[in-house]
């Protein structure tokens, strides 16, 4: 048994070995032979070239030669894992204490993260989405389509933003929902004051009497999660979790599935809201006018908006127009701001009114 192991190791090595050596075969023997070797490239100057293991890089000069000589400047392995650490690390002990947290990067929750760094740029702005790419929902249309409708008045965030569009009249199309959620991302991350904790999930709220004698507990932050932990809690009785202390946090973690609605639906199992209307069917007539308008905060010091706000008022959705989420985020920071300032605030922790200027 172990020598047939064995063989089989050497074996499956000749073949590796083989793959790395071979001249590639001409196209025609390649479609012709199942097992043709795949490499080298079929370059003339392949055989030419030496392996990445013989080349001193010790002392190389970048060089950006197109010709077959381009250098990349010297590394090691360990430049980019501190690289990598030193900033993450930094950036989770900065953002240990934030003025505003978002959780979720849909639609909304960007739309927000926007308005926030743009209009003030020293506040610090920690977003949390549990997925890896950031976008929710807003990467296509409706039905893997690419195209976005947004309805007028909020192609005034497209126009902010410089997200370019097709005049329709009384609503707008984007060619495609990515060229949206690339540009605002992108404008999003730009800003110096805003940092993107992706693949992290919100696994709890930080919970507080309230100082200002609401007589409910106020939210004082979020508690995360790198979102593989967080799945693996099925596996694992217990991996304890981070937290992000901050006055102010907006959810968007859009309507219910396997992570959405999560702040609302934490507030039910806590007791600190009654029940959850459930969103309702669809209706474009007047989902999007009731999320903008209704978006507010919930319990001190949380506000939601975009469709994580459907579950919490049982409100329609509106399917695949994405006017409602851009305004519910605009309007989230607007109401954010107006929090922020309302507070005295020491080290992220609410401890009373601010005094009047
Ligand atoms: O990964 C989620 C997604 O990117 C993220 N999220 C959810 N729970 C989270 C948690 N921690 C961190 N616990 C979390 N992140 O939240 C994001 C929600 O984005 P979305 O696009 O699903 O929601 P949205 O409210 O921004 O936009 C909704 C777009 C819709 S749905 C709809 C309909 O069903 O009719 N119509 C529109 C326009």
């Amino acid at each position: 048994m172990a020598a047939r192991l064995a063989a089989q190791h050497d074996s499956f090595k000749s073949s590796i070995a083989s793959l790395r050596t071979t001249p590639l075969a001409p196209a025609k023997d390649l479609l012709s032979k199942v097992e043709a070797p795949i490499s080298p490239p079929s370059s003339t100057k392949a055989a030419s070239v030496s392996s990445s293991e013989d080349v001193d890089v010790k002392n190389a000069a970048p060089v950006e030669d197109w010709e077959g000589n381009y250098t990349f400047a010297p590394i090691k392995e360990h430049h980019v894992a501190r690289a990598m650490t030193s900033r993450y690390m930094k950036d989770m002990y900065d953002h240990a204490v934030s003025d505003v947290v978002i959780v979720g990067a849909g639609s909304a929750g960007l739309s927000c993260a926007y308005v926030l760094a743009k209009s003030r740029p020293e506040l610090r702005i920690s977003i949390l989405e549990a997925g890896v790419a950031p976008g929710g929902g807003a990467w296509l249309g409706g039905q893997l389509m690419s195209a976005m409708v947004v309805r007028k008045p909020a192609h005034l965030f497209l126009e902010e933003v410089g997200v370019p569009f097709e005049d329709e009249g009384s609503y707008v199309v984007v060619k495609h929902a990515a060229l949206f959620t690339s540009t605002i991302l992108s404008k999003v991350l730009q800003f110096p004051n805003v940092k993107l904790f992706n693949a992290t999930a919100c696994e709890d709220l930080i919970t507080r009497p309230d100082p200002l004698g609401s007589g409910q507990l106020r939210i004082a932050g979020v508690v995360s999660n790198w979102t593989l932990v967080t799945l693996a809690h099925g596996l694992q009785s217990c991996m304890d979790p981070q937290t992000i202390t901050a006055p102010v946090v907006c959810s968007f973690a859009g309507h219910d599935g396997p992570f959405g609605a999560f702040s609302v639906k934490r507030l039910l199992a806590t007791g600190q809201v009654e029940q959850l209307g459930g969103m309702r069917g669809l209706n474009m007539q007047t989902a999007e006018d009731f999320i903008v308008n209704n978006t507010r905060e919930i319990v001190p010091g949380l506000i939601t908006g975009g469709m994580e706000l459907s579950e919490l008022d049982g409100a329609n959705r509106m399917g695949a127009t994405f006017g409602g989420m851009l305004a519910s985020g605009a309007k989230a920071a607007r109401e954010a701001l107006r929090l922020f300032d309302s507070y005295s605030i020491d080290e992220g922790e609410v401890v009373g009114f601010a005094k009047a200027q």
